[in-house]
């Protein structure tokens, strides 16, 4: 039924002696081998010995992303550098990035769960699986590539790129399985319509995709271009990459890897615990992993928790697709917004292409948001009167739908910049003291 049975549909209560013994085995490892920790430890006035139950690591300080980049870049490592085996980093727009070092152990562990998730896509031993996440420090390329390879599919790591060839590759190789971002899946669709490939025609029936947000209406935009299954990845490098919740057939919510990771959420604001199916600040705790176990890590990323009995058999806690990271909200008129909303309501349009950026700017005192998003041809080609009126549709539907008032900017078809990993589709053109 799943890759691991045993562990992904465990029962609840057998689970939680288990996630239990690994919570104190972990706190014990990190208080002794990692001085923050045991600084913050002693802070917070908490001894390992004070762990007795799962709910008690809600008495645990969190850990925040500037923790990890005080320590780079090896603070944080709970292990002698001759134990670590491989270190990945995350890009770190600002700053610092965060580094992800792995024992033999670590990358055994992350290869199950990125098993798991493969074999929850419906991936078997019998697939090619394209493997077009960045293959390099960014976790998704090897992360997929050991997942796959342990399945045992016909694993390509094409990496990132190069467009054209990703759709002959996929075509001479007879890709069952594609794995990128969402952004990225969608650059390749649109390649392959203007090389007039049908990928809809080849072999390709599932993509993995991750590592930004998507709404489900990107989702089913991208399995209607390509014809196939859209599953989805979920996770950090500060955790171990993708691998930490996964999509199953029911797609409807990710299973987190509960065995490995401790899910909480949190009102970001407060601190407080936020109850099960409500949004809030996806915390982790990782307590299997030997290099950089983490406590409390607040990943800035918002979501809720749901408990259920699922067609799938597994009993993993399940997350709802990421809405949006705390540091993508904007506020506009006073309204919070975070740009997976405008989003879902951009793809309502059918005039529109699934292509746009969300601009910023300060207007007096306000904030003001300008969405450009391309037209379809034959509506950008039909002229100014018909731009217009597709713009005033727009600005119309967001209003109605989020009470807020954006100015919209139909531009040319292909005029924004394609993706080939993360989108960059926020761009913050205010002074930076005054965001
Ligand atoms: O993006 C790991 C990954 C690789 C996940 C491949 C899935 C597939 P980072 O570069 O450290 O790691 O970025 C982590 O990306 O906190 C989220 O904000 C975002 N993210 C990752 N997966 C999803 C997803 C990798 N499925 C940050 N939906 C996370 C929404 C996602 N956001």
């Amino acid at each position: 039924m799943a890759w691991n049975d045993e562990f992904e549909c465990m029962p609840e209560e057998k689970r939680k002696q288990f996630q239990l013994e690994k919570l104190r085995e972990t706190v014990a490892w990190v208080n002794s081998m990692i001085p923050l920790y045991k600084k913050k430890f002693k802070e917070a006035g908490i001894t390992p010995e004070d762990i007795a139950s799962v709910e008690d690591v809600a008495k645990l300080p969190f850990t925040v992303k500037t923790d990890l980049r005080d320590e780079y870049p090896f603070g944080m490592c709970a292990v002698p550098l001759q134990e670590v085996v491989r270190v990945h980093a995350s890009s770190g727009t600002t700053g610092k990035p965060v580094t992800g070092p792995y024992t033999a152990e670590d990358l055994e562990q992350w290869t199950e769960c990125m098993a798991r998730n493969f074999y929850a896509a419906g991936v078997r031993a019998d697939d090619v699986v394209q493997n077009a996440y960045g293959h390099g420090l960014f976790t998704g390329g090897l992360g997929f590539h050991q997942g796959g390879s342990r399945i045992g599919c016909t694993m390509v790591p094409t990496s990132a790129g190069l467009t054209e060839r990703q759709i002959t590759l996929m075509q001479d190789f007879k890709a069952n399985v594609l794995c990128c971002t969402p952004s990225y899946a969608l650059t390749i669709a649109e390649r392959a319509e203007e090389l007039k490939v049908s990928i809809r025609d080849l072999p390709l029936r599932v993509g993995i995709f991750g590592a930004e947000p998507w709404t489900a209406q990107m989702r089913d935009e991208i399995e209607e271009r390509m014809g196939i299954k859209a599953m989805e990845a979920y996770g950090l490098t500060e955790l171990c990459g993708p691998g930490v919740a996964f999509d199953c057939e029911a797609q409807d919510g990710l299973h987190i890897n509960e065995d490995h990771f401790l899910a909480e959420i949190v009102d970001p604001a407060t601190l407080e615990p936020v109850p099960l199916e409500e949004k809030g600040e996806l915390v982790f705790t990782a307590i299997q992993r030997r290099a950089m176990p983490m406590i409390r890590y607040r990943t800035k990323d918002i979501t809720s928790l749901r408990r259920e009995k699922c067609a799938c058999g597994r009993t993993l806690i399940k997350m709802a697709k990421v809405f949006g990271r705390t540091d993508d909200m904007l506020i506009i008129s006073g309204v919070n917004v975070f740009p997976s909303q405008i989003e879902s309501l951009l793809l309502d349009i059918e005039e529109v292409e699934p292509q746009y950026r969300l601009l910023v700017r300060k207007k007096g005192y306000l904030d003001q948001l300008i969405v450009e998003v391309e037209g379809k041809k034959e509506i950008y080609d039909a002229g100014e009167g018909r731009r217009h009126e597709i713009e005033g549709k727009i600005t119309a539907h967001i209003k109605g739908n989020m009470g807020i008032s954006v100015e919209i900017n139909l531009v040319e078809p292909k005029s924004i910049a394609r993706s080939e990993g993360k989108a960059l589709r926020v761009i913050d053109e205010r002074p930076k003291q005054l965001r």
